[in-house]
């Protein structure tokens, strides 16, 4: 195996670093191994300054000033990396918003009564969302206003519009600003057709206009496709109210069938769920010899399930692979985004069998299932019973699973907050004008094997509430935090003295999970309705984000909207842009005069509490709330 670094410094999840050295053990290859033997990875690529948009190419720009300056076409390094950057937020903005769509889809067939295994099960926020894009509601029936909602969002993602249907939960103050610097998202597909566009030879050669439209991709994202897709997915599989389940590799059972959803799209595994509980199918795994059919989560689509059923989780997105290596694993259902290809290679090793239901995202070695929505429910079936039938494969002397699970409260939608608070934000803004409640942080995003497991999320979020910061969660994060013991009530005593006293009272966790990836945009419903409620803008509140472990192209795009929502975000791992100091400014500096907010990179989540820290007192001052010294940092982030 190529890694040699102790397996301890790879991970500090306890379960991962058990099946990390089984996999050394039985010379099985992971993604730790997988990096290592990338090293010395490319260092123009990792600092944005490679190009191959054409065929004159591939180029690039040498960063310290020796070799050419320029490609073939004249583009320096300020154009190459904006335009790197561009492509990258349109990609994840693409994904996010693509998965937005599908379910939109489902959503509008299910309003002609054409699909099998769904419904509309919850009819006030149907209503709710129907009154806010100015359909009637009043004497119609849900179908009928579905069909008409559908077709209104429908509209938001391919016609010629100005501005998007969601817009007005945004501050009249943000709306103008975006206006003002022409980066209102007209369109969700339109905004990415654009940066393709923008980003071919020859077409957008100023980086700050680049910069500029790379914002408004990740606003039709944060504001367009994903917020399609989390609050379309709570009309069809219901809005998530807080409850308590369990989280780690001991989620599988030996004595059960053990199927992992993975993935992100909930249109799937809400219909495996429910054929999971079929009789038919629960007698046959008993005939098989297992005592039931166990349904684990893994990634976001594991986090869509925890919200909303309280599905075990078996773990963030390094666990995707040492999962199979339990050798309890029977099947891995996968859909699409952050699967990676290698699952199919270690589940060789086992008798797991990966089944891919996406006819957008197929893999070699996988048992292809392709997934229709009008059969939904007979498709769901033939999924289980597949796993079922690996089950009789399984060498019961092969399984190794660690033992525990650490118990998570999740399902905090903003109506579940809301509703805690008695219906209306105020409490919430009491508590923070009081400074019980300092501010609040989105530590969201990924785990990347340049980080050690968890660790950024888990030492950051510790920092955060210890000082009365409120902490969000979503996607991986989430599942990092869970398993360190956060995610409870209890978790309020390592809370500092006033954000404890407000968990108790209200019986909730210092740190609360707030979905997948694309419910992101439950923080930003809830950033906008706390300044509506204020009549500021969102830049003017004592809120940031942080995506400490981030890996994937839909991060770029989340942290792009959340800055140009308003919102300071600290990136623990460089973004591939420091081939140009100019793209840096504007991002770490210049952006903060434009959109009221920037990023800053700071890998150690000691420095990085410190840093949201003292923005959040500058923030709290900015609005004449008590102030409290937060020490001086060292090193400045970038
Ligand atoms: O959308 S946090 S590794 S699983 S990209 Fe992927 Fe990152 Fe996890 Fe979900 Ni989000
Ligand atoms: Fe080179 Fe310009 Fe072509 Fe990029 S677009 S590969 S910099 S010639």
């Amino acid at each position: 195996m190529a890694g040699t670094e102790k397996v301890s410094q790879l991970s500090s999840c306890n379960d991962a670093r058990a099946m990390i050295v089984r996999a050394r053990e039985e010379g099985i290859e992971t993604v730790w191994d997988r990096l290592a033997a990338q090293e010395p990875q490319c260092g123009y690529c990792a600092l944005g300054v490679s190009c191959r948009n054409c065929s004159m190419g591939p180029c690039r720009v040498d960063p310290f000033g020796e070799g050419p300056q320029k490609g073939v076409c004249g583009a320096d390094a300020d154009i190459i990396v904006a335009r790197n950057l561009g492509r990258t937020i349109a990609a994840g903005a693409a994904a996010h918003s693509d998965h937005g769509r599908d379910i939109l889809e489902v959503f509008g067939e299910l309003a002609e009564g054409t699909t099998s295994g769904y419904e509309l099960r919850d009819t006030t926020k149907l209503k709710a969302l129907a009154e806010e894009w100015g359909i009637e509601v009043d004497g119609r029936d849900s179908q009928e206003i579905a069909l008409e909602l559908a077709d209104a969002m429908m509209e938001d993602y391919g016609s010629r519009k100005s501005r998007l249907g969601f817009s007005d939960r945004l501050p009249e103050q943000r709306q103008e600003l975006w206006e003002k610097l022409g980066i209102t998202p007209r369109g969700i597909d339109r905004e990415n057709v654009e940066m393709l566009h923008r980003t071919h030879m020859g077409v957008d050669n100023d980086y700050v206009n680049t910069l500029l439209h790379g914002l408004r991709t990740s606003l039709s994202d944060g504001w367009g496709g994903s917020m399609v897709a989390t609050e379309l997915s709570d009309v069809m599989f219901g809005t998530p109210k807080p409850n308590i389940s369990k989280v780690n590799l001991g989620a599988l059972r030996a004595e059960c069938v053990n199927i992992a959803l993975h993935g992100h799209n909930p249109l799937l595994s809400d219909v495996i769920m429910q054929a999971a509980e079929d009789p038919e199918l629960v007698a046959l795994a008993k005939e098989k010899g297992a005592e039931g059919i166990n349904l684990v989560g893994l990634c976001c689509t594991g986090n869509e399930l925890q919200m909303r059923k309280g599905i075990p989780m078996a773990g963030n997105h390094l666990m995707q692979e040492l999962v199979i290596l339990t050798g309890a694993l029977d099947a891995m259902v996968v859909d699409y985004q952050c699967i990676m290809p290698a699952v199919t290679d270690v589940a060789k090793c086992f008798h797991t069998e990966v089944i891919s239901t996406a006819d957008k995202a197929k893999f070699t070695g996988a048992t292809h299932i392709s997934f229709d929505p009008h059969r939904g429910y007979e498709i769901a079936r033939q999924i289980v019973r597949t796993g079922i039938e690996a089950y009789a494969n399984r060498n019961p002397d092969r399984v190794r699973i660690p033992e525990g699970t650490v118990e998570m409260m999740a399902g905090f939608s903003v109506e579940a907050i809301l509703g805690a608070l008695g219906g209306t934000p105020e409490p919430l803004v009491e508590a923070i004008k009081a400074g019980k409640i300092r501010g609040a942080v989105g530590v969201v995003g990924c785990n990347n094997p340049k980080v050690q497991q968890d660790l950024g999320h888990v030492t950051l979020t510790k920092r955060l509430i210890e000082n009365d910061i409120l902490v969000l969660v979503t996607g991986c994060s989430a599942v990092a935090n869970g398993k360190a013991g956060l995610m409870m009530p209890a978790a309020a005593d390592m809370a500092g003295p006033g954000l404890k006293e407000v968990c108790e009272a209200l019986g909730i966790p210092p740190v609360l999970h707030m979905g997948s990836c694309v419910d992101n945009t439950r923080i930003l419903t809830l950033a906008a309705a706390l300044a509506r409620y204020l009549g500021t803008d969102i830049d003017k509140l004592p809120l940031a984000g942080a995506a400490p472990e981030w890996y994937s192209e839909k991060a770029v795009s989340i942290g792009a909207y959340v800055v140009a929502s308003g919102i300071y975000t600290v990136l623990g791992v460089q973004p591939a842009i420091f081939g140009s100091p100019n793209v840096v400014n504007l991002l770490a500096a210049g952006l903060d005069d434009v959109v009221g907010a920037k990023f800053a990179v700071e890998a150690d989540p000691e420095k990085a509490a410190l840093l949201i820290r003292r923005h959040i007192e500058a923030k709290r001052e900015g609005l004449g709330l008590p102030f409290v010294e937060t020490g001086e940092i060292e090193t400045a982030a970038a």
